[in-house]
């Protein structure tokens, strides 16, 4: 796409300030990606998204200072604030990972990053271990021929011989064959689950010892399992 570095550039300098991150640029056969906003299938798609607790502060103070806008998903909603302008300013296409139809943001991250998904469900990065997400992704009509931050070949679960995440659940709710939403969310009802998880952050998350540099802190981690419980 004629100035896809051009935009790559811009993208990056306009969410640097919000700790938002170009995560990853993928680019689609034709007909084989997302509907943009007139329908036509995108040529590829730019992900956007968090290194550990990089929105943490921004998304802070926005939320201070809107306390009273009655927020109902606000994490969302910032995303929204700040990428809407962005999808506009480049003729783009925005997606949102918690808006339906839910768009594959684990698949795309998995084919830009070449990342893996550990055993809780959430995917691994060999650097910022569980302590990542992504807020939104950018779709458009062209192909960006700038590289995305390059493909990881190590996956640290194959390496991992403990496997300390798949023991520290107190009700096992994270599994081999994968993650028991119903066990996990009646846990975080009890005693011990309002005053374990819901206030240090999911155990088993905490349990892995990769990226702990970037692990998130307790009050964004007390945030996220609000949200998981509800
Ligand atoms: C539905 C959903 C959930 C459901 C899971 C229900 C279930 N049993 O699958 C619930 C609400 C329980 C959940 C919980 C969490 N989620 Co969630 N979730 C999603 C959501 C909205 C859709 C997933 C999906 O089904 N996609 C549909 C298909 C089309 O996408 P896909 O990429 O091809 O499919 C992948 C997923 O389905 C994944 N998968 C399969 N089983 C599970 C199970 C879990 C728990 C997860 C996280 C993923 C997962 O494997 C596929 C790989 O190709 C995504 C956002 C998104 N749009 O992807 C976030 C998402 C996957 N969740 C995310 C996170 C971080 C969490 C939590 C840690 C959040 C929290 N508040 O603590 C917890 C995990 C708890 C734990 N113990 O680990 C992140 C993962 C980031 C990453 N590093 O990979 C995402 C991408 C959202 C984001 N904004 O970044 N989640
Ligand atoms: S504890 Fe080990 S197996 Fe579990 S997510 Fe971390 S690296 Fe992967
Ligand atoms: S939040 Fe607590 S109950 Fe839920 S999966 Fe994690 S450790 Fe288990």
């Amino acid at each position: 796409m004629s100035g896809g570095s051009v935009i790559v550039s811009e993208l990056r300098a306009a969410l640097a300030p919000h700790g938002v991150f170009i995560r990853g640029i993928i680019s689609f056969d034709e007909g084989e990606g997302p509907l943009l906003a007139d329908g036509m299938p995108a040529r590829s798609v730019i992900l956007l998204g968090n290194i550990g607790g990089s929105i943490w502060e921004p998304f802070s103070r926005w939320r201070q200072a809107s306390e009273n806008s009655g927020h109902t998903d606000p994490l969302d909603e910032w995303s929204k604030a700040i990428i809407k302008p962005l999808a506009s300013a480049f003729e783009a296409t925005a997606y949102f990972p918690s808006d339906p139809p839910w768009q594959p943001f684990q698949r795309w991250a998995m084919q830009a990053e070449g990342l893996k998904a550990s055993p809780l469900g959430i995917l691994i990065h060999p650097d910022y271990g569980l302590w990542h997400g992504y807020r939104g992704a950018l779709g458009f009509a062209g192909t960006i021929e700038e590289d995305g931050p390059g493909r990881i070949a190590a996956h640290p679960c194959d390496h991992c011989a403990e496997k300390p995440c798949l023991t520290a659940c107190p009700v096992d709710a994270i599994t081999s064959v994968g993650f028991d939403v119903a066990a996990c969310r009646s846990h975080l009802q009890t005693d011990a689950g309002k005053t374990g998880c819901m206030i240090g952050g999911c155990l088993a998350r905490n349990a892995c010892p990769v990226g702990s540099a970037y692990r998130y802190s307790p009050a964004q981690l007390a945030f996220h399992m609000a949200a998981l419980r509800s």
